[in-house]
């Protein structure tokens, strides 16, 4: 494997599973194929789960993980091709990552969209660019419009918790103070539509995910009737993907407190398991009552990062 961005690069799903289980089942099974192997996980923007369970996923593979923070710990890079660099960023992308790539096997980058130019972010712009000049296998560890490695934890918490077989999943928006990207629920409608579940896409009018995403799931505009019968209630807030209005890219349409998943919401579902990737705004998205019950898998699913990321990792390396 030499990307992971898509659904489409971890090839067929049940196959994936399978493997998800043995390796959170034994996951030192894989020590000795690691060994001598450097993964960098670059991040241009915060993380806690990403960089903790990339790590720990790592080790567990018996690899040594290098981090770097940009332009905390290293220069300020440019990622713009072309500019005169008289500002603020020392060094171009275009030395740095094969300068990075020369001290590793594997390399992991999170790089947000900017929420500003539509098409540079969905064009996957910084992320191609560690393809183009890394020439290393490079994992998506949320860039402008995927984070992959949290929708395969997803896929395999829903399978690990599922009682039915088709489950019926609902991706709800719900309301935040902060303009955020789309990474999240495109990925996650991604990887739903591929999974076997029946999928349901609830959101205000304007926040429609891009057609590369959300595919033909179906979308519900009435959140309540969405939520009817529901098995899992996965909860993200996004700002305008810009597809009905490009001109409202990155923007926030609505604050909408009546999307806040609460009791009333969960009341509608069959018992349904209540998801979200965290960090998460506590009686913004869900209300305390529905993230502190036993039905919150949020903790579980965080979990699952480790064995999501240890499962691309050791495609990774038994491709080198
Ligand atoms: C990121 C996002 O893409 O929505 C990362 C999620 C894994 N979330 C945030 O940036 C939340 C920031 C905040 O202030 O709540």
């Amino acid at each position: 494997m030499k990307t992971f961005f898509n659904v489409g690069d971890i090839g067929d799903l049940d196959t994936a599973l399978e493997e998800a289980k043995q390796v959170k089942a034994t996951p030192y099974a894989w020590k000795k194929l690691g060994e001598n192997r450097t993964i960098m996980l670059v991040f241009f923007n915060s993380s806690l789960r990403t960089r903790l369970s990339s790590q720990k996923a790592a080790l567990n593979l018996g690899m040594n993980p290098i981090v770097l923070n940009i332009g905390q710990d290293s220069w300020k890079l440019e990622t713009q091709m072309g500019v005169v660099m008289d500002g603020d960023k020392s060094e171009h992308l275009k030395e740095a990552i094969p300068v990075m790539t020369s001290y590793c096997d594997i390399i992991g980058v999170r790089s947000f969209a900017g929420l500003s130019d539509r098409e540079y972010d969905y064009n996957e712009t910084v992320l191609k660019q560690f393809v183009e000049y890394g020439g290393k296998p490079v994992i998506s560890l949320e860039s402008a419009t995927v984070h992959p490695c949290q929708a395969f934890a997803d896929l395999i918490t829903i399978e690990e918790y599922r009682r039915k077989r088709r489950p019926k999943v609902v991706l709800t928006w719900a309301p935040h103070p902060k303009a955020l990207p789309q990474a999240v629920p495109d990925s996650f409608a991604q990887w739903m539509n591929a999974a076997d579940v029946e999928f349901v896409i609830t959101h205000p009018h304007g926040y429609e995910l891009d057609p590369a995403f959300a595919g033909s799931a179906r979308v519900e505009y009435d959140q309540m009737k969405a939520l009817e019968g529901a098995d899992f209630v996965y909860a993200k807030n996004w700002s305008c993907p810009g597809v009905t209005n490009p001109s409202q890219y990155g923007k926030i349409l609505s604050m909408d407190m009546g999307w806040t998943v609460d009791d009333a919401h969960m009341a509608v579902t069959d018992n349904a398991y209540f998801m979200h990737c965290l960090p998460v705004r506590r009686n913004m998205i869900v209300s305390d009552s529905v993230i502190d019950a036993p039905t919150s898998l949020v903790i579980p699913e965080a979990a699952n990062r480790v064995v999501s990321a240890q499962v691309v990792m050791k495609r990774m390396l038994e491709s080198l």
